[in-house]
């Protein structure tokens, strides 16, 4: 399996609930290196763009408003096959279906509000990635 990278944010009701050091620590001991960090706050028309597939979706604007909302922790991070064992990691979007042991599962409060984000496709990691850090950033 190739060594490939993902991007994460660390949303803003876990920021806001104090998780960070936790969600770092859990994707640290899991096989994760860290390749960019920082904490940053996204504006309502970054989040717009951020988000543009979902534009369509009824929850647009709640998940626009909410991302908007706080600081988030953005990263990107390098592992063999990145994409897929980092959703295993996180668990299902909705933390009511999310695996024992999961980031979502020990501390999203709501479909909405989940707690973290991980990119779906290794284009869309570097899409993301590129999206939140310029190439100095990025080691
Ligand atoms: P993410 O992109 O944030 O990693 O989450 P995901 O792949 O598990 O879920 P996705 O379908 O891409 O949805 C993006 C985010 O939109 C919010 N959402 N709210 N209220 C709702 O029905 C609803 N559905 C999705 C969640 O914050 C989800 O993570
Ligand atoms: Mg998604």
């Amino acid at each position: 399996m190739a060594t490939n990278r993902t991007f994460t944010m660390i949303k803003p009701d876990a920021v806001k609930n104090g998780h960070i050091g936790s969600i770092l620590a859990m994707i640290t001991n899991a096989g994760f290196k860290i390749t960019s960090l920082k904490l940053t706050q996204l504006t309502v028309s970054d989040a717009e763009k951020f988000y543009a597939i979902h534009s369509e979706r009824p929850f647009f604007g709640e998940l626009v408003a909410f991302m908007s909302s706080g600081p988030i922790v953005a990263a990107i991070l390098e592992k063999e096959n990145a994409v897929a064992d980092f959703r295993t990691l996180i668990g299902a979007t909705n933390p009511a279906d999310a695996a024992e042991g999961t980031i979502r599962k020990l501390y999203a409060t709501s479909m909405g509000e989940n707690a973290v984000h991980g990119s779906d496709s290794d284009e869309n990691a570097a899409i993301e990635g590129a999206f939140h850090f310029a190439g100095r950033e990025q080691f």
